[in-house]
């Protein structure tokens, strides 16, 4: 589809000089999506509420621009729950939070990009385990209705941490957790938009095929789930190392989640991904991506963990100008972009 497009406008320009194409014509990735996440008002979780400006801000939009302009197409902004839903799950929404992140969003849609809305909650909300389902489909029933005319918009639903204890129940919660929230998004009107399912365990993908095996079971009257996976490639997965196991450990880790996708017929995203600005790291990050692209009918697309004013010095910080892997691994991904 890009290809053609690209050709297309190369062939109407009508010779290869004559007109700059424009960034979003001159993708040439493999995968509809590649972009990072976009991190700040989730911060400070500690202080809920808390206060924009000392606990958490919002991502910077001109900065995302810059992103834009090297070619991604997909920014997943992060949230906190109890800052849209103050109350309760299912209090009305904040409207001056609410505010802030649709600038936000719409900046991102506007420009032609995907914008994945994703409570950074871990399962949890004001620090206990979510367990009413129904509170959960109406959270996102209240979330959907603010977006359902936006079809750049995509939901993302929920993620849970490792929770050892009871874990079959759990697991199937997690399940029902999920659909109540595609019924809650479906049942808001917006019908037009991808829904982002998330598994247990942090949703690794490493572990998906044994873990989060019935996920396959979620169902979306409008068939548009797609499966997101995480991959960190530091040895205990959590992306807390700027090292990496091996060389080749980024595509061995995905290897079995792409055996997962295909043998039950679904489209997977790789949701956050990262390794440290080293030479074993590209090779490792190079090849779990060239991976997922030679699969790329079932990986529609990967997003780097993460860009936001707030990283700093951060390891994975995709911050223009001067984050650690803006400046360090980008030219890595441009292949992707
Ligand atoms: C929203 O952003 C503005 C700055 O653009 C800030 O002054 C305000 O406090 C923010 N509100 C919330 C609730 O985040
Ligand atoms: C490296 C890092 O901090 N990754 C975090 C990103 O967010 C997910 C939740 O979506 C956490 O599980 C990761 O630890």
């Amino acid at each position: 589809m890009r290809f053609s497009s690209l050709i297309l406008l190369a062939a109407a320009a009508g010779s290869a000089v004559a007109a700059p194409l424009k960034s979003h014509a001159k993708r040439a990735s493999p995968f509809q999506w590649f972009g990072t996440n976009e991190s700040g008002a989730e911060f400070g979780e500690t202080v809920l509420p808390g206060v924009w400006g000392t606990q958490y801000i919002f991502p910077d939009t001109s900065k995302i621009q810059t992103l834009i302009d090297k070619g991604m197409n997909i920014f997943r902004v992060q949230f906190k729950m109890e800052r849209l839903a103050q109350s309760s799950m299912t209090g009305s929404l904040d409207a001056a939070y609410l505010k802030n992140l649709t600038t936000v969003v719409n900046y991102i849609t506007n420009a032609g990009a995907y914008a994945v809305l994703d409570p950074h909650n871990y399962g949890r909300y004001n620090g206990a385990i979510m367990t009413s389902t129904s509170d959960f489909q109406t959270f996102w029933q209240n979330v959907a209705s603010k977006f359902a005319s936006n079809n750049h918009v995509i939901f993302d639903t929920i993620l849970r941490e490792e929770d050892n204890e009871y874990h079959d129940m759990d697991q199937t919660l997690v399940l029902n957790l999920n659909q109540a929230a595609i019924n809650g998004i479906r049942a808001a009107g917006a019908t037009s938009q991808y829904i982002f399912v998330e598994g247990n365990s942090w949703t690794g993908a490493w572990t998906w095929a044994s873990i989060n095996d019935n996920m396959k079971a979620l169902t979306d009257p409008q068939n548009k789930i797609v499966y997101q996976m995480h991959q960190y490639l530091d040895s205990d997965g959590s992306g807390t190392s700027a090292t990496c196991v091996s060389s080749t450990i980024g595509a061995e880790r995905v290897s079995s989640a792409t055996a997962w996708l295909k043998a039950n017929g679904k489209k997977g995203i790789l949701g956050e991904f990262a390794g440290g600005v080293n030479d074993q790291c590209k090779t490792a990050v190079t090849g779990m991506l060239k991976a997922l692209a030679a699969d790329s009918e079932v990986w529609l697309g990967a997003m780097w963990w993460a860009a936001g004013p707030w990283w700093g010095d951060y390891i994975f910080s995709m911050e223009p100008e001067s984050g650690t892997a803006y400046t360090g691994m980008l030219a890595t991904l441009e292949p992707y972009l």
